[in-house]
């Protein structure tokens, strides 16, 4: 896992004290996932093997800092997690809605974060869609459910229902795929399917 972001800690969420909350998310290529499913929550067979696998690497990780771990799927109400990728500064809300990082793309995601006591700075980072000419995201979803504005959740999974939808279905979905900045980080096919099988149960 990477640090892929450093922001202000978010008064509501982290303990007294914090004076840095840096998201937490899976590097490409496949240590990860090698990693994620050779542990005993992987093999164990019972739900939610990677929010479990989370918990304990992170709250490890945060424990020996003297910080504190937050997780993205402990909602609702849902950690902004959006909005403090978007504070950070090394994220930004892409022609498509998701976010997008600067070396990661479109790829990113957070396993957590860390509210950490102590000060933390990454290097400075540029948007990587201000210098994407051709902008590929935008037109990548075969049923136009992704634009700035709104994800049209029922049209994708409307999309994934049928035999067309499958490509997505076993690689991830196509306007991540498409972002030139996503290729050198790019997830298992493996990963993919695991994470879109959770999300179009
Ligand atoms: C609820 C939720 C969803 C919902 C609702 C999305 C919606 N627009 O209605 C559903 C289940 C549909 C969803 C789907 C996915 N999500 Co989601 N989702 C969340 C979650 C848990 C909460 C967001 C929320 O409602 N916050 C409350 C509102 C008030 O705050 P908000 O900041 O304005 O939230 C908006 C955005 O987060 C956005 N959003 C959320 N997910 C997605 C996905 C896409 C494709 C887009 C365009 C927008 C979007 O919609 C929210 C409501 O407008 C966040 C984690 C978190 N704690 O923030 C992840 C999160 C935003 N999702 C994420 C991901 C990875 C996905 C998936 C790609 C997962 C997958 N299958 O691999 C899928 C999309 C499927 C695809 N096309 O590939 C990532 C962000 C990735 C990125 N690059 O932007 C997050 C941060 C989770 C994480 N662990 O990293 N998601
Ligand atoms: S394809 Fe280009 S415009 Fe779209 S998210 Fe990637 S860098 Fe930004
Ligand atoms: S998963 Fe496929 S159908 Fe859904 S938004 Fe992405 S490209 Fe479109």
């Amino acid at each position: 896992m990477v640090a892929l972001a450093a922001t202000a800690p978010d008064p509501i969420f982290c303990p007294p004290g914090s004076r840095a909350l840096v998201l937490i998310g899976p590097q490409g290529g496949r240590a990860f996932w090698d990693r994620l499913t050779a542990a005993p929550e992987w093999q164990d067979g019972t739900p939610d093997p990677v929010d479990r696998w989370s918990a304990r690497v992170l709250g490890a990780l945060a424990a020996r800092f003297g910080g504190a771990a937050l997780y993205p799927s402990d909602g609702p109400p849902w950690p902004p997690f959006f909005g403090w990728a978007l504070a950070s500064g090394h994220l930004w809300q892409s022609p498509v809605g998701m976010l997008v990082h600067a070396q990661q793309g479109l790829w990113v995601s957070f396993r957590g974060a860390l509210a950490l006591p102590f000060d933390v700075a990454l290097p400075p980072a540029a948007n990587p869609c201000d210098n994407c000419a051709t902008r590929p995201c935008v037109t990548a979803c075969p049923v136009d459910a992704l634009s700035a504005r709104e994800y049209d959740v029922p049209r994708c999974h409307a999309f994934l229902d049928r035999p067309e939808g499958g490509d997505c279905l076993s690689r991830g979905c196509a306007a991540r795929r498409a972002c030139p900045v996503s290729k050198s980080h790019a997830r298992l096919d493996a990963q993919s399917a695991y994470h879109m099988s959770r999300f179009h149960r």
